[in-house]
């Protein structure tokens, strides 16, 4: 699919005083069911549709409208779309850093851009009618159908030349990850997208988050999830990063919050399209020294991880988000000992 001019896309916009209708694609993952819990308390249940090209765990399913997209078909969004009247796309489909640098290509695929290596002439056909594009498929079609888009991105679209304490929205990027890479080309297509055809692309740059009841897939800063289910269950952790690694985190609920808050902020509001946002910012051995003073036996050892080490340390290490707090009021929670008392007294319930 081609896109030749700005006539190529005309605007169905929606009153802003109505609720939207929110489709959440990548829906399975960490923060999908999270988004769409909050989405539907605002908006009704209805108006907020989950989709994966997965099965949906029972409680998933029975809790709100569910659906099958494949953002790698170009069809079947549109018919999701056009049938239920979408006008908030949220685009979470991701293959985060550490599983991205072990499977380059999927991560290019799912990322970027999804066109196939398919050798056969009469597959590149079907390819090529079916429209299999990933995140620009998700472009076009917002732009074609007044969507206002989210696309997170993520500290891990700064690399080693970027300053790291602080981490400023404007700066050099340029990450040494494939998940980075793509997260990189994302922000400035969305950006592209709404310089030239006014698209209503907003982005984030999510610190690590750490949830409870929902697990991150394949990411770097995941030892910060696991240490509180270990901690909880066997009073010791083995972490793979170095005790001194230290990186932008924040509390699933205030990710959220976040999501939902720059979605709604007013357009007049928005100096910019991509925001950095951030909670706290801390390393394993503070952590773990945390985690202690409510579980004095805990224990952490170290068995570091190469590649993900390589990754962290040419992540951010404090994370700027001064244009998020001024612009559209961005205010986190959860600091650290808010983290910690919260992860451990959930994962204590849901065990007992
Ligand atoms: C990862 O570690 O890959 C993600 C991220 C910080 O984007 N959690």
């Amino acid at each position: 699919r081609q896109v030749t001019s700005d006539a190529s896309f005309h605007s169905v916009s929606f009153s802003e005083t109505d609720h939207p209708k929110v489709l959440i694609t990548g829906g399975l993952g960490q923060l999908g069911v999270g988004l769409a819990k909050i989405l539907r308390k605002r908006f009704g249940n209805n108006n907020v549709i989950l989709s994966d090209i997965r099965k949906p765990p029972s409680h998933v399913f029975h809790s709100g409208p569910f659906i099958y997209s494949d953002i790698l078909d170009y069809k079947n969004l549109r018919e999701i779309v056009v049938n239920n009247r979408i006008t908030w796309l949220v685009h979470y489909s991701a293959v985060l850093s550490a599983v991205g640098e072990a499977n380059v290509q999927l991560a290019r695929e799912v990322n970027i851009t999804a066109l196939q290596g398919l050798s056969n002439s009469s597959l590149y056909l079907v390819v090529f009618f079916c429209f299999f594009f990933g995140l620009h498929n998700i472009l076009d079609f917002a732009a074609e159908h007044g969507l206002r888009l989210f696309v997170p991105s993520t500290i891990g679209a700064f690399g080693p030349t970027s300053p790291r304490d602080p981490t400023p929205d404007l700066c050099v990027q340029r990450p040494r990850t494939i998940y980075g890479v793509s997260k990189v080309h994302a922000e400035l297509m969305g950006e592209y997208y709404h310089h030239r055809y006014g698209l209503d692309f907003r982005c984030l740059r999510y610190p690590g988050i750490i949830s409870a009841d929902s697990q991150p897939g394949g990411g770097t800063t995941d030892y910060a999830v696991a240490i509180f289910h270990d901690a909880s269950k066997n009073g010791k952790f083995e972490c793979n990063l170095k005790p001194g690694t230290r990186l932008p985190m924040m509390y699933i609920d205030d990710c959220l919050r976040a999501t939902l808050e720059v979605m709604e902020a007013p357009t007049e509001q928005l100096s910019m399209r991509t925001y950095n946002i951030n909670a706290m910012s801390f390393s394993p051995e503070e952590l773990a020294a945390e985690v202690k003073k409510q579980i004095p036996d805990f224990q952490i050892t170290y068995n570091i991880d190469h590649i993900r080490q390589a990754i962290a340390d040419s992540w951010p290490m404090n994370f700027d988000d001064g244009n998020a707090r001024n612009d559209w009021g961005w205010k986190h929670d959860y600091d650290l000992p808010e983290l910690v008392t919260t992860m451990l007294n959930f994962i204590g319930s849901d065990s007992r």
